[in-house]
């Protein structure tokens, strides 16, 4: 098997999972329903790694309700470890872990249910300790994932947890994810990956340019995606990358631009399009190297406006992995087999 071969073929497979995460959708709902019928007051997201930022992702459709029902994102082992007390029996913790079997996430589960809180579980994995540990399991059949890192089970368990919290949303106020929105979400994922050479080819180029840093920018969705899309570059490549909230750039962080540095702008139409596309004007002021991903004002990297803001910023995640496999390769690097890393961590 050529370099990176796995985690490419993952990557070509994630058409086939969003197909069963529509199947999944109206089961999705009804999980949902279930869910407000016991009033909750709090709502945590929880996940280690990249299943903590797409935690983020998810949660982002009831920051606009928050007046109904509070909700937050935690990494697993802060939630343990300092937010306990939050956890009682007015609190639903929903964990996301591709394996089901990340101890920080597994603990925290267990502390909240002992507390009286509903526990929900998202996973790719059918059988796993933590189905017996929640009250909920929610198995969405993604089919394997080969490589260590996680690309088609992060979109399979976003689009599922994105149907999850667009249905809470929509019982106090807001709009759901339409059916189409899901389908123009596919025939974009299927796009990309037909001219996947493409942004190979990018990533390569970077390398050859020598840029040795990749700082990410977005805002509201978009920052999940921007840290997902850090994480990938440093598990691939074991580059410096950083993920910022867009307009935190302007302080103190604008002074590494360079010529060795590329601005990655996760910039889909939504609350803070002008805001980030005024930012992106600035860097360019600046000279700085920007990849900017839209679907608005001639882009480097065209986005499906899929209609939800949360969707257009997934779908930047599909490219940004391909060109992180691109750029890992040119430096020589296996994204297969990434240096001290396992597919879970079982232990803290
Ligand atoms: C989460 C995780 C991944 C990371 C690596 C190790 O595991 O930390 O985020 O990229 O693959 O596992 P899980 O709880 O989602 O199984």
């Amino acid at each position: 098997m050529s370099k990176g071969s796995k985690t490419l073929q993952d990557i070509e497979e994630i058409p086939v999972a969003v197909d069963n995460v529509i199947k999944y959708r109206s089961k999705l709902e009804y999980i949902a329903k279930e869910l407000l019928g016991i009033s909750p007051k709090k709502i945590f997201f929880i996940g280690c790694g990249s299943s903590y930022y797409l935690a983020l992702l998810i949660q982002s459709p009831l920051v606009r309700v928050m007046n109904h029902v509070f909700s937050l994102s935690l990494p697993s082992s802060e939630a343990f470890i300092y937010y306990n007390e939050l956890f009682d029996d007015k609190a639903v913790v929903i964990g996301i872990s591709r394996s089901g079997e990340t101890a920080e996430t597994l603990t925290a589960l267990e502390k909240a249910k002992a507390r009286g809180s509903y526990t929900i579980l998202l996973s790719i994995t059918n059988e796993s300790r933590g189905k017996h540990i929640v009250d909920k399991y929610v198995y969405l059949d993604a089919g394997i994932e080969r490589s260590i890192v996680m690309t088609k089970s992060f979109v399979t368990l976003s689009l599922a947890g994105l149907l999850l919290t667009s249905t809470i949303r929509e019982y106090y106020k807001g709009e759901h994810i339409k059916q189409d929105y899901l389908y123009s979400f596919k025939n974009y994922v299927e796009e990309i990956i037909q001219y996947k050479d493409n942004y190979l080819e990018k990533g390569r180029m970077y390398a050859e340019k020598q840029i040795e840093r990749f700082v990410f920018l977005g805002s509201g969705p978009s920052y999940a995606i921007a840290l997902e899309g850090s994480l990938k570059f440093k598990e691939t490549s074991y580059v410096a990358t950083e993920a910022i909230h867009a307009l935190e750039f302007r302080h103190g962080p604008m002074a590494t631009i360079g010529e060795n540095q590329v601005e990655v702008i996760i910039n889909p139409s939504g609350e803070s399009y002008d805001l980030v596309y005024r930012l992106y004007k600035d860097i360019q002021e600046y000279e700085g190297k920007i990849l900017r991903l839209s679907d608005r004002d001639k882009p480097d990297i065209v986005l499906p406006n899929t209609g939800a803001e949360e969707l257009s910023a997934l779908a930047a995640i599909i490219p940004l992995q391909i060109i992180a496999i691109g750029y890992a390769l040119a430096k020589g690097r296996d994204p297969d087999k990434p240096r001290n890393l396992v597919r879970y961590v079982d232990r803290f």
